[in-house]
């Protein structure tokens, strides 16, 4: 299958719908094309600088007009994210992810620390991503020549439901951030939550938002809605797993040399559950007791699972190494 960007909804839409076992399949045939399918990318998450963000994202327990109970925490010491990385390489992470609950990057003290922890961990030979809100491009090229590799920023949904979760920002401005992005020469993730009360239309839609973008975001994280106490969407329901694994197998379908990502809700998943996913094309997930400030699947949990499914851990690195072969054998076709 050929990487397109030029996906209409109607097309999209008719993936969506797709009986589910067809679409599994589907999904599950085509992965295999682009990736060895025994592999998963394993990514640990750690809030850098935790809560008291001014954006009003309904979902999000870190926004500081909710009142989640959430202790909110300064920008950390560079040695101890450094060492929290440590941790999670030994336990099989390949990439590292700082989050930081910020509205913009600014250029002050605090980016000036954010460089050196990427500069840090990029010299222990992990993938190292960031997701600090709206960027520059001068602040991505500053990161970029720290080590970055991946730059995280969702769209979150269509752009037609976005005005009910957050009114702070734009769709637009979420879109000229990854411009931005891309324009440093990193890679982009990008993707959205489901499950916020959005209709299955506004998810086709995301999809083809960023399936239409000039060059696919590498990774693609599809996180189901944890509904955190306190926030406007504190009653939303767990969303059926069935939709989960078609948004995936949509992604998928899309995007196929994408990395699609098993990301937030896993907690909230049984082991078949989460086989179900894998099976529909999803090859990353966080892992670690905790994702930025909500519970995750144990790091135990997590091995015996891999076990069972017979799946191993991705190095640092890899996939872009597969998706770099496939794309040179693709062009010898033509
Ligand atoms: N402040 C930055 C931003 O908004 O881009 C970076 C951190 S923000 C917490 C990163 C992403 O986490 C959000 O875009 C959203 O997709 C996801 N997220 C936040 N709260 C969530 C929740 N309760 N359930 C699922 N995903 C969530
Ligand atoms: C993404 O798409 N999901 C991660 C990561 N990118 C930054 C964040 C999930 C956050 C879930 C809520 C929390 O733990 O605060
Ligand atoms: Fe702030 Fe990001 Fe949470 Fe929105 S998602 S409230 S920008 S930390």
């Amino acid at each position: 299958m050929k990487l397109r960007n030029n996906w209409t909804f109607s097309e999209a839409n008719e993936i969506y719908n797709t009986p589910l076992l067809e679409l599994i399949f589907l999904a599950n045939k085509t992965h295999r094309e682009y990736f060895d399918a025994s592999k998963v990318q394993v990514s640990s998450l750690l809030s850098i600088k935790t809560g008291g963000c001014p954006e009003d994202c309904a979902y999000c327990p870190q926004a500081a007009r909710y009142n989640t109970g959430l202790n909110a925490h300064k920008m950390m010491d560079v040695k101890d994210v450094v060492s929290k990385a440590k941790i999670a390489k030994e336990n099989g992470s390949s990439r590292y992810c700082l989050g930081a609950a910020w509205r913009e990057v600014r250029d002050n003290r605090d980016f000036d620390k954010v460089v050196e922890m990427v500069s840090e961990i990029n010299a222990m030979d992990m993938e190292v991503c960031c997701t600090l809100g709206m960027i520059t491009e001068d602040q991505a090229n500053r990161l970029k020549e720290a080590g970055l590799y991946a730059y995280n920023h969702n769209l979150d949904s269509s752009k037609d439901f976005y005005k009910d979760i957050i009114s702070t920002r734009t769709y637009q401005d979420r879109l000229d951030t990854l411009g931005n992005v891309r324009s440093a020469g990193l890679t982009i993730c990008s993707g959205g939550i489901i499950g916020m009360g959005e209709k299955d239309d506004d998810r086709v839609k995301m999809l083809v938002t960023l399936a239409n973008l000039e060059k696919h975001p590498e990774s693609v994280p599809i996180n189901a809605l944890i509904s955190v106490e306190g926030t406007p969407l504190e009653k939303q329901k767990k969303i059926p797993i069935w939709e989960m694994i078609r948004t995936i197998a949509t992604a998928k379908l899309m995007m196929p040399a994408s990395m699609i990502r098993l990301s937030a809700g896993r907690i909230n998943m049984s082991d078949t559950e989460q086989a179900l996913c894998f099976l529909a094309g999803a090859n990353s997930i966080f892992a670690g007791d905790k994702l930025l400030t909500t519970p995750n699947p144990n790091t135990s949990d997590d091995k015996k699972l891999f076990e069972i499914l017979g799946l191993t851990p991705m190095q640092a690195f890899e996939h872009k190494a597969i998706r770099e072969e496939k794309r040179k054998l693709e062009q010898e076709e033509v």
